[in-house]
């Protein structure tokens, strides 16, 4: 006997709007990278009606940008949000500013080092981040989790990648109607790092995985920011 089993309607539509969430491959000798293994408990999550499309990012020059491109190319996201690794930072640190200067203290995983070298030859000094920072970061305080507004994202592959990432949705936004929005968040090393790293700060990625559920859904849920709290202490 045939049976027939009617088919079971997507949980989300294929048309859905997703957010791209990316984070990098480790650098600098580390054995881990936490913006990558947060990104990837996440993926595939529907965040304010938006599915989580996880990516990873080599930490490299230029090829970090190809793949970026590739990235957006095929998914075509509504909003796209890039984490990486700052060993310095003790809290979840949302990125204020890119700016057009690549500038490295050691070589990326490619064994490139660029010094004093645009990202984009001709390209604007800076662009701001598209993101709600400080909706981001009143949402991340509100639940407890360590965060701040961070005034620079560094000259190394994350800036790299925040600059390039606003300078394609500049031009992409000047054509389509509803704008893409963008930005960066740099997130602390695991406790399991700081035995090799020389800082101290550190997060447990379920909390660093947790701060960028919270992040995702401030910047879905609002479109536009207001000075609603002081960002830094400095
Ligand atoms: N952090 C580096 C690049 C990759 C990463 O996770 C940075 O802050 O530039």
């Amino acid at each position: 006997m045939l049976h027939l089993t009617p088919a079971m309607p997507p949980a989300q539509p294929l048309t859905a709007p997703c957010v791209l969430l990316t984070g990098f491959d480790p650098f600098g000798g580390m054995h881990v990278n936490p913006s990558w293994q947060a990104v990837q408990a996440l993926a595939g999550r529907v965040i304010a009606g938006h599915r989580v499309i996880a990516a990873q990012l080599p930490t490299e020059f230029g090829t970090s940008l190809r793949s970026l491109d590739t990235l957006l190319a095929k998914h075509a996201p509504s909003l796209v949000l890039c984490i990486g690794q700052a060993s310095t930072r003790s809290g979840i640190s949302m990125e204020r500013i890119a700016i057009n200067v690549d500038d490295a203290r050691i070589p990326d995983n490619a064994g490139y080092q660029p010094v004093d070298v645009p990202v984009v030859p001709h390209g604007p000094a800076a662009y701001f981040s598209t993101l709600p920072i400080k909706a981001m970061l009143r949402a991340l305080q509100q639940q407890g989790i360590p965060a701040d507004v961070s005034q620079t994202a560094g000259t190394f592959v994350c800036n790299h990648v925040f600059y390039g990432l606003m300078h394609r949705l500049a031009a992409l936004n000047a054509k389509a109607g509803v704008p893409v929005r963008g930005g960066f968040v740099h997130v602390p090393a695991l406790p399991e790092q700081v035995a090799d790293l020389s800082h101290d700060p550190h997060m447990p990625l379920v909390q660093i995985a947790q701060g960028l559920r919270v992040v995702m859904q401030a910047a879905l849920t609002h479109t536009t920011d207001v000075a609603m709290v002081a960002g830094a202490l400095d």
